[in-house]
């Protein structure tokens, strides 16, 4: 038997599971070079952690590591069901929450190191927690991809800690029920842009209105693995602000709301980084509950104890 203590919890409907002890030994170093060993070494570990039949497809993995960084309380890796993100907003969100309910945290403010660089997190006695992310900042703005079957379709390319290309023009209502079609459209959307020059953007994210007083944008969010991010997406947020901030279309310390597709929402906001360059550093604030605290038990007799792979 392999035991692996986690905690799950739901940032915005969104699952993060954090693995606290018995995940892979990736050693020292920068955390970008343990993603590395985790991918060509301990891939068997993600599949096991967040794949059926013990995950699902929304969730998201954390693996609790030392921080390299000497100015870091911790290290983390995020993890889905077919790689790893650079950063993860909701999984932030839920990993603090998690160290609070595992008594490792008190209120306050601190740094975790991450794979794309560090983020500051702000734990406030009301439970709420800001998470100032990496630098983020638009690529290209009006990238024209054709798609099949659909055809031209333009949006941004932005980075927020992971890279997403950003629609607005798509001409669907952001709806529940329709979360086929907004899957199948954003899929193909993908594979077209990745076909067409761009094989790094792996999340897609279209924007339309929200019908509720003081939140400004509906999200829906598709995730490299082709499911929906049911939060409205922490560094997909951060891409949108980025975006906002080179158009002029938001300013500095103003709030933005940004709902996803089941209605949870984040507040977000940014400060300059560099002005002249469009980079700024977005600030994201939600809240994540405890769904539960389990040991996962890896059965040698099992055939299936390393997770079913896509
Ligand atoms: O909140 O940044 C986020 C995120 C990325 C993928 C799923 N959630």
């Amino acid at each position: 038997m392999t035991a692996i203590r986690v905690i799950d919890s739901h940032t915005g409907g969104e699952p993060t599971r954090l693995v606290l002890e018995g995940g892979p030994d990736l050693g020292d170093g920068p955390i970008a070079e343990r993603v590395q060993r985790f991918r060509e070494r301990f891939d068997d570990y993600r599949c096991a952690i967040v794949n059926e039949p013990r995950g699902s497809d929304p969730l998201v993995g954390a693996l609790l590591l030392k921080p390299h960084r000497a100015d870091c309380e911790f290290g983390v890796i995020y993890f889905n069901n077919v790689g790893y993100l650079g950063m993860c907003g909701h999984g932030t969100i839920g990993l603090i929450a998690s160290l609070k309910f595992a008594g490792r945290l008190r209120p306050g403010a601190m740094k975790l190191d991450t794979p794309v660089g560090a983020v500051d997190v702000d734990l406030q006695p009301d439970g709420r927690i800001s998470v100032a992310n990496v630098v983020s900042y638009r690529s290209k703005r009006e990238v024209v991809v054709q798609v099949p079957g659909i055809g031209p379709v333009a949006g941004d390319i932005a980075w927020g800690g992971n890279w997403f290309f950003l629609i607005s023009q798509h001409g669907r209502a952001l709806d529940l029920k329709d979360v086929e079609s907004l899957t199948d459209y954003s899929w193909r959307v993908r594979e077209a842009l990745n076909a067409q020059g761009h094989p790094l953007v792996d999340h897609v994210e279209l924007f339309g209105v929200s019908q509720r007083p003081g939140v400004q944008s509906r999200n829906f969010v598709l995730c490299p693995g082709k499911a929906y991010d049911r939060s409205p997406c922490g560094t997909g947020t951060s891409a949108k602000l980025a975006c906002l901030a080179a158009d002029g279309k938001l300013l500095e310390g103003d709030v933005w709301v940004q709902e996803s597709l089941i209605g949870s929402t984040f507040e977000a906001s940014f400060r300059w980084h560099d002005r002249g360059k469009g980079e700024i550093v977005p600030t994201i604030t939600g809240r994540a509950y405890i769904t539960g605290e389990n040991v996962l038990q890896l059965d040698s007799e099992d055939p299936f104890r390393w997770g079913i792979r896509a």
